[in-house]
C-alpha cells in the first residue's frame, strides 16, 4: 500500500516536472544571435519567369500564400453575406480648428446578430480635395486617441488599465487623450493627411472566450473549433473589421481619398495591419510598426517572442491550427517574409525599435529585405538597405521601407514622421 503511494507520488512528480520543463522551454526567450537555430525559409515564389509572365505567376502564388496563411495561421475569414450600415453620428472642428472631426457608426448584421464599430476620422480642415489617409485600430478606445471632449467613450469591453481609467472592464472619461502620443493628429493634418481609427475591442474583445463574442458571433458557421481549426482568430477578425471600416470610408467619407488609404498598426495591431493589407488589396499601402512575432518577424529565428509563447499567452489571436507550430517553427509551411510580400506590388513599411528585442528587430528587417527581392522581380525598387542598421534612427523610405527607431516598443512622432513621407508616394 505504502509502496504504491510512493510510486504514485513519484509518477506525479515526474509528470509535473516534465510539463514544467516543456513550459519553461516555451517561456525562455532567446536574445542571443549566436543561438538562433539554422533554418531554411520557404520561398516567396519559385517561378523563374520574368516580365509579364512573372506578374501572372505572382498573382497565382499570392492566392496560394493567402490560402496557406489563412489555413495555418490567421484563420479563414467568413465568406457568407452580411449587412453593413455606415451612419454619420456627428462632425465638428477639432485640434484648434485645424482638423475636421467626424464620427461614424458602422453597424454590421447577419441572421445571427449585430455589432457596432465606432469610426473616428480626422481630416485637415482646409484641404482642397480628398486626402490620403492612415487607417488603424487603437488599443483602448477612440476617446484615448485625442483629448477632444466630443469623442465618444467606448461602451465595449475594455481591459482593466489604470493608465486609461478603465475598471470593471469599462472605459471612462479619465482615458481621454491617454494615447495621444501614439496618434499625433495635429502633425498628420498639418502634413495634409487624414487619420481614421476604431477601437479593436469594438470588433472583437481582446480576450479568449472561445470565439463567441465580437464579430465571431455574427458568423457561427465560421467559428474556430476542433472540427474547424482553420477559422478566423481575433487578429483575422480585426483585419476583417478594418476592411469594413474601409467600406465605410470609401462610400461615406468624401474628405478621404478611398484609393489612398494606408493601413497601419502597432504591435498586435501591426500583425493585424499586415494581414488586412494581405487580404484586402483595396488598401493602397501597408505599415506594420513593431509587429514582431506573428507580424513581420521571421518565426523560424525564434528570437524574443516565439510561436509557442504567443499561442500560450494569447490563445485567441490565431487559428487553432497555428498551435501545431509551438516549439516547431521549422515545420511551418509559411514564414513572415511572405506575409510582408503579400502587400506587393503596393508600398509596404516595416518598422522596429532598438530596445524592442521581444519583437526581434533583425527578424523584422530580414522580412522587409526578402520581400524587397520580390518587388525587384516585379520591376519595382527593392529595400534600399542591405544590412541591418548598425545605429538606431536609421531607415529608408521607398516602395519597400524600413526603419529602426531608437527606444522602446511604441509608436511615436519619429515613426509617424517617416509614415508621412511614405504615404506621400501614393498618387
Ligand atoms: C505583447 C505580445 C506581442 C505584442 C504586444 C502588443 O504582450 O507578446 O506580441 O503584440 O503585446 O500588442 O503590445
Amino acid at each position: 500500500m505504502f509502496d504504491a503511494r510512493i510510486k504514485l507520488l513519484a509518477f506525479v512528480l515526474i509528470c509535473s516536472t516534465l510539463i514544467g520543463l516543456t513550459r519553461a522551454q516555451e517561456f525562455v526567450a532567446n536574445y542571443d544571435e549566436s543561438k538562433v537555430p539554422d533554418y531554411t525559409l520557404p520561398p516567396i515564389i519559385d517561378s523563374q519567369d520574368s516580365g509579364e509572365s512573372f506578374q501572372t505567376a505572382w498573382k497565382l502564388r499570392r492566392k496560394e500564400l493567402l490560402d496557406t496563411f489563412s489555413q495555418h495561421m490567421f484563420g479563414y475569414q467568413p465568406k457568407s453575406s452580411f449587412q453593413l450600415k455606415c451612419e454619420k453620428l456627428e462632425s465638428g472642428p477639432s485640434v484648434g480648428g485645424k482638423a475636421l472631426r467626424q464620427q461614424y457608426r458602422v453597424s454590421l448584421g447577419t441572421d445571427a446578430g449585430s455589432q457596432v464599430i465606432h469610426l473616428l476620422v480626422f481630416t485637415p480642415a482646409n484641404s482642397s480635395g480628398p486626402v490620403p489617409c492612415f487607417l488603424g485600430l487603437n488599443f483602448r478606445g477612440n476617446h484615448t486617441v485625442a483629448a477632444d471632449p466630443e469623442i465618444v467613450v467606448t461602451q465595449s469591453w475594455s481591459p482593466n488599465d489604470a493608465k486609461v481609467g478603465a475598471t470593471n472592464n469599462t472605459a471612462s472619461e479619465a482615458g481621454r487623450g491617454a494615447a495621444s502620443s501614439r496618434w499625433p493628429v495635429e502633425m498628420l493634418v498639418d502634413a495634409g493627411c487624414g487619420v481614421a481609427t476604431a477601437y479593436c475591442g469594438d470588433i472583437d474583445p481582446d480576450f479568449h472566450d472561445g470565439f463567441n463574442n465580437g464579430v465571431h458571433a455574427l458568423f457561427p458557421d465560421n467559428q474556430p473549433s476542433e472540427a474547424h481549426p482553420d477559422r478566423w482568430g481575433t487578429i483575422s477578425a480585426w483585419a476583417w473589421g478594418l476592411s469594413r471600416l474601409l467600406d465605410c470610408i470609401q462610400t461615406n467619407v468624401p474628405e478621404v481619398d478611398g484609393h489612398r488609404v494606408a493601413v497601419v498598426g502597432h504591435s498586435r495591431l501591426g500583425k493585424t495591419s499586415l494581414w488586412a493589407g494581405a487580404t484586402d488589396e483595396r488598401f493602397a499601402a501597408v505599415i506594420s510598426n513593431d509587429s514582431g512575432c506573428g507580424g513581420a518577424a521571421i518565426s523560424r529565428r525564434a528570437f524574443g517572442e516565439t510561436v509557442g509563447r504567443i499561442n500560450t499567452s494569447f490563445p485567441h489571436w490565431f487559428c487553432p491550427n497555428f498551435k501545431q507550430y509551438n516549439l516547431n517553427e521549422q515545420s511551418l509551411p509559411i514564414d513572415q517574409h511572405q506575409l510582408v510580400a503579400l502587400a506587393a506590388p503596393r508600398p509596404v513599411y516595416v518598422a522596429s525599435a532598438s530596445e524592442d528585442q521581444w519583437a526581434d528587430p533583425r527578424g523584422e528587417f530580414l522580412s522587409a529585405k526578402l520581400a524587397g527581392q520580390l518587388y525587384q522581380r516585379l520591376g519595382l525598387p527593392p529595400l534600399a538597405m542591405n544590412e541591418f542598421p548598425a545605429h538606431a534612427n536609421t531607415g529608408v523610405v521607398g516602395t519597400v521601407s524600413y526603419h529602426l527607431r531608437d527606444g522602446k516598443h511604441d509608436i511615436n512622432a519619429y515613426d509617424w514622421t517617416q509614415y508621412i513621407k511614405f504615404i506621400s508616394q501614393l498618387k
